[in-house]
This record gives structure tokens, C-alpha cells and sequence, in this order.
């Protein structure tokens, strides 16, 4: 809309992308060429009933730009949501880095993050069972910076030349196309079973981190081990984090499918109206680092991107944090169109042998080529680097500059050999200078080969509820599986990581018990668990269940409280209006028991009331209470809401909250912060 008053925050990149935007309220109707159209309803013909011209270049133009406004999706990662915001350094990395943004506390670097599902397609659900990308660009002053990680600190395989297995082994069968965006089928697991690298990272897909509640609550992570290389030439081995400031937090399985059908874009809309409430949207960003002398200190080895390092061992030391607070103009324009790579790179920030990561360096230059169409979609506005950039690169499909001047070589002496590069004092990157020794060989190391520890290292680190979801989720999936070749496959695989968790699966899934053991590993890293993250009320979504007559003081004061927290609150009813409380205080309903879904809230205040259909209006809100109940979740019950509480299955106890008390308020917003109560008595 013309006229927007709202103030939004600004920063170089939004600066820069500004005059990119075109706002058409209000403007007469053009062509592409900027001629004023006299009607857009009807095309050219001969005569009312007659056949269409061929001259009506309208027509055309309007029809061909449309046949022409697909682009090829993404192959991975193809359904996305992208917010701007801001990175500011808390503490300088000038020890340890070279990099700009990272040397001075309080500096300020733009960034755009666009986090995706791996395997759906671009229309596909947001909340199904799955890795989530997390690909962060910074808009640095010497040029943009890309870390493209995941919410899983471990991937499904060790070197880029079996990714395109991996893929085809998860995204739909290709001889019927089913199922979309899931892992629970046959080529994947078979995959799994053959593919034992794929361990550790199933352990990660098989828990809660799969089902994340909101992208604001997800951790992020490099995933490889990258080199900070300081201004002296000193390099550090580092793996790059990112913590949400509000926790990690999941949601649970029977709730994630019915969100997918209820809001398919649950995870967009929850980061969409966040930002456009304003809620804080932060991420504590920081790096695990390992001096290069002590590469072969550890367990493991650190170029194994299926590995993690534990954080009891290797700290992570956060430096800053990232804020997001400024939704997309256009989602094709930003969020589609952005390219992230891997390569893109600034000094004091740089590369190791991971040989997963050295593939990749290849893969995202290469892919934008098809999905962008050709070499310059560096130029197109979101991918642009707020620093100016000069090189001899010229032509192509929808070359945008105008390079101007006969020399477009190096060296030259025409332009006095410029554009000129730089020493690494001055800027230029230089690449670290690893010392590389070694046969020709296509081969694995030695040190890459133990798929299991890490594995049960995981499992050993989760609560006795995460472990029971984990054992579900292999149930669900491995019980998708037809070919009962393939579930023994994966019995006899996963009893290396845990014995209780192999014969529970083959009992559920019709298979013989394994035979083999679970390695020797006692050890457990409790950062790994969620339940050791922070928790809070705040933003998270409460429906006040409520009709006429309810009682006014009572309610008005808890909603005074939940808002004081930031909770944010849903007014459900049987239609929307206003509903009326016994004292005369009106509230505005927004959502109906048929709108909303208790699977799209993270808690429900039953208030209860008069209707005009009785019956009708308490079976809502009885199911309202067993549906949030069977998922863990809080409920708060008003004084007025007591007799359809004791007409549900819920039971007193952990997480429900009964008025009549004193502090209910206070109690009810503890919940809320809680989240999930595992103990509850189903
Ligand atoms: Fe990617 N990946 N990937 N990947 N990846 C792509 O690039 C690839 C890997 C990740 O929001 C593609 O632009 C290879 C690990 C994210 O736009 C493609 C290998 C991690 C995104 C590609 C990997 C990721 C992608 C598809 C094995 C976590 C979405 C479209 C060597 C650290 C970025 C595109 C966005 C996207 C290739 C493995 C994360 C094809 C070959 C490991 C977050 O280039």
C-alpha cells in the first residue's frame, strides 16, 4: 500500500536494494515498454466473435512473460523462507581472523538468511520430518560472505561424489513420484543400510531437530571445518554455530502431520508474523576452534563433516549475534532468486580438505547457472555485494552493467593495468598455503571409517522422552518400508548403536532380532540434548477458548499478564464477532474452532461460555483440550472452564494449570515456558 508509515529498519544491503523497488499502487497500467494500455480485458480480434490477431503485441507480451515466470527450483532445498536482518560483532576475532566484519565489537554487517526443507518441493509442507537448511549471506564490506549450513551439525556422507546418490535415494521414488518430502520409503533406506556414513546423521533426522517448532528456534550450524586465518598467515581449524536466543524447541510427530495439513506453511507464517510483530528474532553466533597442531588430538577426524565436536571438549566462543527483522519485499525476488555458494568468501575466512566441503565448492556456482540462467546473476539485486566489484568478466544473458572503456583484459596498459589486484595487506584474498602431500588416489582414509560412536554418543546424550521419540520415529519410518530385506538392513545397522533400539525396532517392524552388538562407547555430551535449552513464554502462541458470560476480572487480568510476557494470543469461538463476559466486557474473536486447530498452538486457556449451539461449542473445546493434552502441552483452565475440563481425557496434573489458585496467571505463563510436559499420565 501507498502511504506506509510504519519506520523499517535499514541497513546497507536494504540501502542498496531500495532503489531496486518498484511500488505500482496508484500508477497507470503500461506495457514492458512503458505504453499506456487502453483495456486489459479483452485481446485484438476481427469483430466481437472473430478470431484473435496476431497483432495485439499486449497479448503477447502479457502471455509470454507469463509462460516464462518459472525458474527451476532448487534441486535441494527447493521450499524456502528468508527474513534480512543484521549480524553484530560482540567481541573481535581479530586474533584468530583477518576478516573485516569480525574485528571490531559493535561493528555491523547486513545479512540475509534463508532457511529451507532438504527434500520437498517448493509447494511441499513445512513441518515434515527433515533436515532444515540454514544459509546465512553476509553483506561485508569486502565482499559477501556465505555460510550455508544446516540445523544438524553432521551430514549423511563423507565426500561430495556420493551427494547425488543420497538425493535420488531420498526425494520421491522415481517410478510413481511418491512420497513427497518424507525419508520414510524404501530407496532412502536402503540407502541408509548401505551407506553406513549415514549413521550419526540418522540419529539426527530420527530425533526431535527434525521436527524444529519454528525456524526461530533452531540452531544453525557450518557443519565442515573451515581455517581462520589471521592477518599474520596463522590459521585455526573452526567449525562455525549458530544458537537461537530463544532455544531449540520441537515439535512432536502427530502434531507436525496434522500441521501439514492444517497450515503447510506453518514455519514461514510463524517467522512472517514475528517479524511483522516485531518479536526478537536472534541467533548467538559463534565458532569451536582447534589449532592445526592438535589436529590429530582428537577421536576422530575433524575433516569428517559426519562428526561433531563435542562442546565439552571444544567450547564454543560466541563473538556475536544476528538479529532478523525485516521481511522480504517480493519472495521470488529475494528469497528465490538468492544464490549462496560456498566460495564466497572473505580474507581471514578460509577453506580445509573436507572432502564434502571441497565438492560443494563446486556444486553452488554450478547449479545457479542452470536455476539463474547464466553467469550474471551475481548482478541481480539481492545477490549484489554492497562493496563495489571491477574485473574483465563482460557479456552474457542479461548483463545489467554497462562497463564502459575498450579494455576489459589483464594486463593491459591501455586502463594502466587496472582493475588491479591486491597484495594481502590491501585486501586481496590469498589462499592459505596448506602444505599438501600425498599419492593420487581415489580412497577413503583410515580415520573416516568409524560410522557408530558418534552415533551412540548422540543417543547416549539424550532424555529417556527424546530417546522414546527417536525409537517412534524409526518405527514410522523404517515401518514405511515394503522390502523386508531392507528393514533387517537397518535392524542389524542401528544395533552397532544401540541394542535396545535395534530389537524394539525389529519387534515393531516384523523383522528377526540382530545379531550384532552396540560399540563401546559410555560417553554422552548433554549439549546436545534439547532439554538443556533456555526456555521462555515469550512469542510463543496461546488460544483463550471462550464465549459469552465469561467472567471479565478474571480473564482480563491473565490476558493482562500473558501479554506483559509476549505471549501471543488467539481469541477463539464458535464464529468470529465479539464475544460478551458477564460484567459487559467485550472481546473480539479471531479465529473460529474451525479456522484455528489446537495443533497450530502452543498452549489453550479454556474459558469456556454460553453459545448458541451448546453442545457443539463444549465438543470444540473438549477436543481442544484433548488434542493440546495428547501433545504435551499446557493448558490453562479459567474458573468458568472447569466443567469441560472434567468432561475431557486431560488429567490434573504436570502442565495443567486449574484457576481458583492463587498466582494462576504466573503458573500458567510458567507452563507456557515449559512447553512440553513428557510425564503426563495418557
Ligand atoms: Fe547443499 N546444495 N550440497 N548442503 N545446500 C544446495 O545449491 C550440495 C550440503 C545447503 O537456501 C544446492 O543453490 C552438494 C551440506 C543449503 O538457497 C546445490 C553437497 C550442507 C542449501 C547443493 C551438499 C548443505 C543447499 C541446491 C555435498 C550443510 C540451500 C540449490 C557435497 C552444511 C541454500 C542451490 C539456499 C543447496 C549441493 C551438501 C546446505 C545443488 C553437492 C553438507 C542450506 O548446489
Amino acid at each position: 500500500m501507498e502511504g506506509d508509515l510504519v519506520e523499517k529498519p535499514t541497513n546497507k544491503k536494504l540501502q542498496q536494494l531500495a532503489p531496486y523497488t518498484v511500488n505500482n499502487y496508484g500508477k497507470r497500467m503500461t506495457t514492458n515498454q512503458g505504453l499506456r494500455i487502453s483495456n486489459d480485458e479483452d485481446s485484438l480480434k476481427a469483430g466481437v466473435r472473430g478470431p484473435t490477431l496476431l497483432e495485439d503485441f499486449h497479448l503477447r507480451e502479457k502471455l509470454t512473460h507469463f509462460d516464462h515466470e518459472r525458474i527451476p527450483e532448487r534441486v535441494v532445498h527447493a521450499r524456502g523462507f528468508a527474513a534480512h536482518g543484521e549480524f553484530v560483532l560482540h567481541h573481535s576475532m581479530k586474533e584468530f581472523s583477518k576478516a573485516g566484519f569480525l574485528q571490531k565489537p559493535g561493528s555491523k554487517t547486513p545479512v540475509f538468511i534463508r532457511f529451507s526443507t532438504v527434500v520437498g518441493s517448493k509447494g511441499s509442507a513445512d513441518t515434515v520430518r527433515d533436515v532444515r537448511g540454514f544459509a546465512i549471506k553476509f553483506y561485508t564490506d569486502e565482499g559477501n560472505f556465505d555460510l550455508v549450513g544446516n540445523n544438524i551439525p553432521v551430514f549423511f556422507i563423507q565426500d561430495a561424489i556420493k551427494f547425488p546418490d543420497l538425493v535420488h535415494a531420498i526425494k520421491p521414488e522415481p517410478h510413481n513420484e511418491i512420497p513427497q518430502a518424507s525419508s520414510a520409503h524404501d530407496t532412502f533406506w536402503d540407502f541408509v543400510a548401505n551407506n553406513q556414513e549415514t549413521t550419526h546423521m540418522i540419529m539426527w533426522l530420527m530425533s526431535d531437530r527434525a521436527i524444529p517448532r519454528s525456524f526461530r528456534m533452531m540452531q544453525g550450524f557450518g557443519v565442515h571445518t573451515f581455517r581462520l586465518v589471521n592477518e599474520e598467515g596463522k590459521g585455526r581449524f573452526v567449525k562455525f554455530h549458530l544458537k537461537p536466543v530463544l532455544g531449540v524447541h520441537s515439535l512432536v510427530w502427530d502434531e507436525a502431520q496434522k500441521i501439514a495439513g492444517k497450515d503447510p506453511d506453518f514455519h514461514r507464517r510463524d517467522l512472517w508474523e514475528a517479524i511483522e510483530r516485531g518479536n526478537i528474532v536472534e541467533y548467538e553466533i559463534g565458532v569451536q576452534m582447534i589449532n592445526e597442531e592438535d589436529e590429530f588430538m582428537f577421536g576422530f577426524d575433524i575433516l569428517d563433516a559426519t562428526k561433531i565436536w563435542p562442546e565439552e571438549i571444544v567450547p564454543v566462543q560466541m563473538f556475536g549475534k544476528i538479529t532478523l527483522n525485516q521481511n522480504v519485499e517480493n519472495v521470488f525476488a529475494e528469497t528465490e532468486q538468492v544464490a549462496f555458494h560456498l566460495g564466497n568468501v572473505v580474507p581471514g575466512i578460509d577453506f580445509t580438505n573436507d572432502p564434502l566441503l571441497q565438492g560443494r565448492l563446486f556444486s553452488y556456482l554450478d547449479t545457479q547457472l542452470l536455476r539463474l540462467g547464466g553467469p550474471n546473476f551475481v548482478e541481480i539485486p539481492i545477490n549484489r555485494p554492497v562493496c563495489p566489484f571491477h574485473n574483465n568478466q563482460r557479456d552474457g544473458f542479461s548483463r545489467q552493467r554497462i562497463d564502459v572503456g575498450q579494455v576489459s583484459y589483464h594486463k593491459n596498459s591501455l586502463a594502466n593495468n587496472t582493475p588491479s589486484t591486491s597484495p594481502w595487506e590491501e585486501g586481496g584474498y590469498v589462499h592459505y598455503a596448506e602444505k599438501v602431500d600425498g599419492r593420487v588416489i581415489q580412497g577413503r582414509s583410515e580415520s573416516f571409517q568409524d560410522h557408530f560412536s558418534q552415533a551412540r554418543l548422540f543417543w547416549n546424550s539424550m532424555t529417556p522422552p527424546e530417546k522414546q521419540h527417536i525409537m517412534n520415529a524409526f518405527i514410522f519410518e523404517v515401518g514405511k518400508v515394503k522390502s523386508e530385506s531392507v528393514r533387517q538392513q537397518v535392524v542389524d545397522m542401528f544395533v552397532h548403536v544401540d541394542e535396545e533400539l535395534a530389537w524394539r525396532l525389529a519387534d515393531a517392524v516384523g523383522v528377526r532380532p540382530p545379531t550384532g552388538q552396540q560399540v563401546d562407547v559410555s560417553a554422552s555430551s548433554p549439549a546436545l540434548s534439547q532439554e538443556n535449552t533456555p526456555k521462555y513464554a515469550y512469542s510463543l502462541k496461546t488460544g483463550i477458548l471462550i464465549g459469552n458470560d465469561f467472567n471479565g476480572a478474571e480473564v482480563k487480568a491473565v490476558l493482562k499478564e500473558l501479554l506483559k510476557y509476549g505471549v501471543v494470543v488467539d481469541i477463539i469461538s464458535e464464529k468470529l464477532g465479539t464475544v460478551k463476559g458477564a460484567d459487559g466486557v467485550e472481546a473480539v474473536v479471531n479465529a473460529t474452532f474451525t479456522t484455528a486447530s489446537p495443533v497450530l498452538l502452543d498452549s489453550i486457556y479454556v474459558v469456556g461460555g454460553k453459545a448458541d449451539d451448546q453442545q457443539s461449542f463444549d465438543q470444540h473445546i473438549i477436543d481442544y483440550i484433548n488434542e493440546t493434552y495428547k501433545h504435551y502441552k499446557p493448558i490453562g483452565i479459567a474458573s468458568t472452564g472447569m466443567a469441560l475440563f472434567e468432561e475431557s481425557d486431560a488429567k490434573e496434573g504436570p502442565g495443567v494449570v486449574l484457576d481458583g489458585h492463587q498466582g494462576f496467571a504466573d503458573r500458567f505463563i510458567y507452563a507456557i515456558a515449559m512447553q512440553r510436559f513428557w510425564n503426563r499420565r495418557m
